[in-house]
């Protein structure tokens, strides 16, 4: 681990532009990512934080057949959904650039051609899967089958996102094109291959042996398992038409594969930066006094933690990654969130619906961060978060700081008098904070670090509680004024020290403080007279506002409603029973009925008696309705009924007839309603 590193380089994973973006996202790369960022500007450090869209792929392909429109228009479509999102909720990123710009390209390029130079590259001809029907080889997720490694069917050809496995498509079993649904046959065809064998020496001692402390245990055993499993060479080109080209002759229709490139954009993103601010670009990569970490989702890991040095390592100048701070999995609501299943909350809805609230949604995931096991995102704990933690705690305690120090003093900061003995512990601990909060920080520790935050201002209503100054400022005004100092310093700090979590916040806090500046963490730990005497604050105005049952209701409906459309949509039609001869369908006499009693069968919880008028009498049906339906809800409802079923005894009621049901999107039961109207019992149907 790089001690006191001159300048850090920190990247965050390039989201793929074939969708919008979605909490979990935010959850697993881009809010800790945005927290590391702040945090170490608040240090006075040299910080580059850099990302971009990864346009290149499969993905990206496979999106434009379904739209039925081009590559370019995906991703010129998805680039600019997601740059909004990232900059909605503050972000922020120093460059985000995009895979298809030319500068990547070129990047790109002239790094594999270093390689493909040297001699880095093994040149192969090898049998890879082809849909005839397509007339296209299958690559990554143009083809699906079942995982070797856990037996997920949905693997892709290059990845298994269930248990993270980075594959070859030819190690699928039972692949099946998603082109065509075709089975693949095998067609030879030349590519370059990453010789990652070679490098397995170096891994292990960079890896299991100098990181085995200092990186996460779901990363670092995700990375030994994979080079333990024996290294294999990798195929970095591909057969496909929307990619970059592979710069070598006698590649012509090779693009490269896209974990090829992609990493290689926070280059191409950090050179784009370098250029507009006229800055030098290579110490951000290749200077041993960098600090390069990498935020990433479990599924990337061993892109960036093998392949991707090994590219590295490779090519020779470079820098290696200090740390990959992965995180596991955000579910949403118990189920794995899903962008073809629509099963997400999406940034640009979420704003809709919670307008200015990005903080909220910012401290509810850092809360429930996956960042050690998959975690899961509930509307009724981001509104618990909220009301109970950010309204109660930390506005709760700003509010009322203001507003007495309006009240007593039109808003300037009073002249401490002397400091009494909790005064001074207050200030003394307020001052241990930043090293607190740093400390968990420095260990990717975002949940604990947030925790800590928060407990400032728990150290603010706890002073104030136990000081009550309300209720001494007629009696002795004296102490008053040292009690709404300390109280003010303990916001001012506040005011910095919530910034990486919760940047909207901290520059409201700033704007009621009349703070110009964000307040450098080491101010705070060297002085407590962070708003001095005499200043002028502002009015007061509410950081965080109550979330009412009914807005997070309707938040939990939208995601039923989605789950009701993704049963009906996923839900596949039973399979058609043997053939029968029309005299078999003629037997059948199928009448319009009425229900004319109904009640529930004791000490059965499925079964109504029926009372059914056919039209030719008033007879007793059993039917298993009763946990779709209450009794009294039935009565007088027009049925179906099937009259010349033979009489079955149903717990000592003899049932004659049956009622026709079916189910909905939900699995409810339901009547198969004839359109009746004007049309009397006893009417055949068939
Ligand atoms: N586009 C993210 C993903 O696998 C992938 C990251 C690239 S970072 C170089 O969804
Ligand atoms: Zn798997």
């Amino acid at each position: 681990m790089i001690q006191n590193p001159k300048r850090y380089t920190i990247t965050a994973a390039l989201p793929y532009t074939n969708g919008p973006i979605h909490i979990g996202h935010l959850a697993g790369v881009y809010v800790p990512s945005d927290i590391y960022s702040r945090y170490l500007r608040l240090q006075g450090r040299d910080v580059l934080f850099v990302c971009g869209s990864d346009e290149h792929g499969v993905a990206i392909s496979m999106k434009a057949k379904k739209e039925g429109i081009t590559p370019q228009e995906v991703i010129d479509k998805y680039d600019g959904i997601i740059r909004k999102s990232f900059s909605d909720f503050g972000i922020s990123f120093d460059n985000y650039s995009r895979t298809s710009a030319k500068i990547h390209h070129d990047t790109a390029s002239e790094f594999f051609r270093t390689l493909y130079d040297k001699g880095d590259f093994i040149e192969e001809v090898t049998e890879q899967l082809y849909d005839a029907k397509a007339d296209q080889f299958l690559a990554d997720r143009f083809v699906v089958g079942t995982c070797p490694k856990c037996g997920n069917e949905e693997a892709y050809g290059d990845q298994c996102e269930k248990c993270g496995s980075t594959l070859n498509a030819t190690d699928l079993i039972n692949p099946k094109s998603t082109i065509t649904g075709e089975t693949p046959i095998l067609k030879s065809t030349k590519h370059w291959f990453l010789p990652l064998d070679r490098y397995s020496d170096f891994l292990n001692e960079w890896i299991l042996v100098g990181h085995k402390n200092d990186w996460k245990p779901n990363v670092y055993g995700q990375v030994k398992s994979w080079i333990d499993g024996g290294l294999e060479p990798r195929a970095v080109t591909r057969d496909l038409d929307w990619g970059i080209d592979v710069p070598v002759e006698g590649a012509e229709g090779k693009k490269l594969y896209v974990w090829f490139d992609a990493p290689i954009g926070y280059i191409s993103s950090t050179k784009e930066w370098a250029l507009r601010e006229g800055k030098e670009w290579e110490p951000y990569w290749k200077d041993q006094d960098t600090k390069l970490v990498h935020f990433i989702g479990k599924d990337n890991i061993v892109f960036h933690c093998v392949i991707f040095p090994a590219m590295l390592k490779a090519e020779g100048s470079y820098i290696l990654p200090d740390n990959v701070p992965a995180n596991e999995f955000l579910n949403l609501e118990g189920n794995k969130l899903s962008t073809s299943k629509n099963w997400a909350v999406w940034l640009h809805e979420y704003l809709e619906e919670f307008p200015n609230q990005q903080d909220v949604l910012r401290y509810a995931l850092t809360s429930n961060a996956p960042e050690t096991k998959d975690n899961d995102f509930t509307w009724k704990d981001f509104q618990a978060r909220n009301n109970n933690e950010l309204v109660a705690i930390y506005g709760n305690f700003i509010n009322r700081v203001v507003v007495l120090t309006n009240k007593y003093y039109n808003g300037i900061v009073p002249q401490p008098n002397e400091l009494s003995e909790v005064d001074e512990a207050t200030l003394t601990e307020l001052k241990a904070y930043p090293a607190v909060i740093s400390s968990s920080l420095e260990r990717y520790r975002f949940r604990e670090a947030l925790g800590e935050m928060m407990n400032v201002a728990r150290l603010g209503n706890k002073y104030l509680a136990d000081e009550e100054p309300w209720k001494m400022v007629k009696t002795d005004p004296d102490r008053v004024q040292t009690q709404m100092y300390v109280a003010l310093q303990i916001a001012a700090a506040l005011s910095s020290l919530c910034e990486p979590f919760l940047p909207f916040t901290a520059t409201k806090l700033s704007r009621i403080l009349k703070i110009e500046s964000p307040l450098n963490w080491k101010t705070i730990t060297d002085n407590s007279d962070l708003l001095p005497a005499g200043h002028q604050i502002g009015e007061a105005e509410l950081l965080f506002s109550k979330i009412e049952d009914e807005e997070i209701q309707k938040q939990i409906d939208k995601l039923e409603a989605t789950k009701t459309a993704n049963i009906a949509e996923n839900k596949k039609a039973e399979p058609q029973k043997d053939l029968i001869q029309f005299e078999d369908f003629a037997k059948m006499d199928i009448r319009v009925g009425t229900i004319l009693e109904a009640e529930k069968m004791p000490k059965a919880n499925k079964l109504l008696i029926l009372k059914v008028d056919t039209g030719i009498d008033v007879r007793t049906i059993v039917s298993g309705i009763a946990e779709s339906f209450k009794p009294e809800d039935i009565v007088g409802k027009r049925v179906t009924v099937l009259v010349n079923l033979a009489p079955r005894n149903l717990r000592g009621v003899e049932s004659q007839g049956m009622i026709l049901m079916t189910t909905n999107a939900e699995g409810k039961l339901v009547f198969v309603n004839p359109d009746v109207d004007g049309v009397g019992n006893g009417e055949t149907i068939n």
